[in-house]
């Protein structure tokens, strides 16, 4: 029987007794009911008809791949077999937010960790934990892509690294930034690749259309010393120029040095702009405000 977890009690600090020494649990795919499985189909109508015009090329090539037009929660065993073919990532399931060495030490291994519960019907626009729909049809697409594939893969060996250095903070911040809100130029435009952006409905649409967020192009330095928000949509963007570009800049660089330069250096404000930022859209904050009740 598949229980649903409760947020506040989700986060253990030693893994479940039904859980493996990884943290890894059975998916338990014959355990979800027809109503879950509508879930996860109600929120694929939704982002499917918006994504075409608004996903990047990578992200929809990985629905193709992997088949995710298929109805009903994804069998991991069965999206395994594809996505292992295609970049060697596999999906694994554990119980909720596992320990940051757990989480980079998959990654590093390119294992994508997964909640393997769904949202409840009262949650379809938000949840504060990521749930299967967020981490398999916001993350797993992407990881169809060899580039992003490899990115992710060193981001796990540099997370293994940033906790020995005591840099957890900023490294995290490149995570939000890209993995999660991650915009992209392509010709025909910006596009978003953010599994947080890609997985939400609102938005989807706020990233791209709304004059309220900052949109500016991706600075590795800059991305370490910014803050952001995790209780609502985003007061900045930052936009690659590239999935090679993304690759290339962050296996390229070695982070020790960026570590100690900015370890003098303040924290970004959330919606700052800082000189040397490449603004694509300044944007108003009208959104911000309205949300903080000014
Ligand atoms: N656990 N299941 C899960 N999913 C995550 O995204 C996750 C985690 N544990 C830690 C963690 N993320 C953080 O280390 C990163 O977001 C930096
Ligand atoms: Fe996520």
């Amino acid at each position: 029987m598949l229980a649903t977890p409760d947020p506040a009690t989700h986060v253990y600090d030693k893994p479940p007794a039904h859980a493996n020494p990884d943290w890894t649990i059975d998916q338990d795919w014959r355990s979800y009911n027809a109503e879950q499985h509508e879930t996860w189909d109600i929120l694929y109508a939704r982002q499917k008809d918006m994504l075409p015009d608004r996903a990047a090329q990578a992200f929809l090539n990985g629905i193709d791949i992997l088949k995710l037009s298929k109805p009903g929660i994804p069998d991991f065993a069965e999206l395994n077999r594809i996505l292992m073919d295609t970049t060697g990532w596999q999906v694994v399931a554990v119980p909720g937010l596992v320990p940051d060495d757990v989480f980079f030490d998959h990654l590093a291994n390119r294992r994508f960790v997964s909640g393997n519960f769904i949202r409840r019907r009262d949650q379809l626009d938000y949840l504060q934990e990521p749930d299967i729909f967020h981490d398999v049809f916001g993350h797993v697409p992407m990881l169809a892509d060899q580039r992003f594939g490899d990115y992710m893969a060193a981001y796990g060996r540099g997370g293994l690294r940033a906790l020995e250095y005591g840099t957890l903070k900023q490294l995290a911040r490149l995570y939000w930034y890209t993995v999660e809100f991650g915009l992209i130029q392509e010709p025909d435009g910006l596009r978003i690749y953010g599994a947080g952006i890609v997985s939400s409905y609102g938005e989807s649409i706020f990233a791209l259309e709304d004059p309220s967020p900052n949109r500016i192009m991706f600075d590795l330095e800059r991305i370490l010393r910014t803050e952001y928000r995790i209780d609502d949509y985003q007061q900045n963007y930052f936009v690659i120029p590239s999935l090679d570009e993304l690759l290339r800049v962050t296996v390229e660089t070695d982070f020790k040095p960026v570590y100690d330069k900015i370890a003098d250096l303040p924290d970004i404000r959330i919606a700052e702009i800082v000189d040397g930022d490449v603004v694509l859209t300044k944007g108003t904050q009208a959104y911000a405000r309205s949300q903080s009740g000014e």
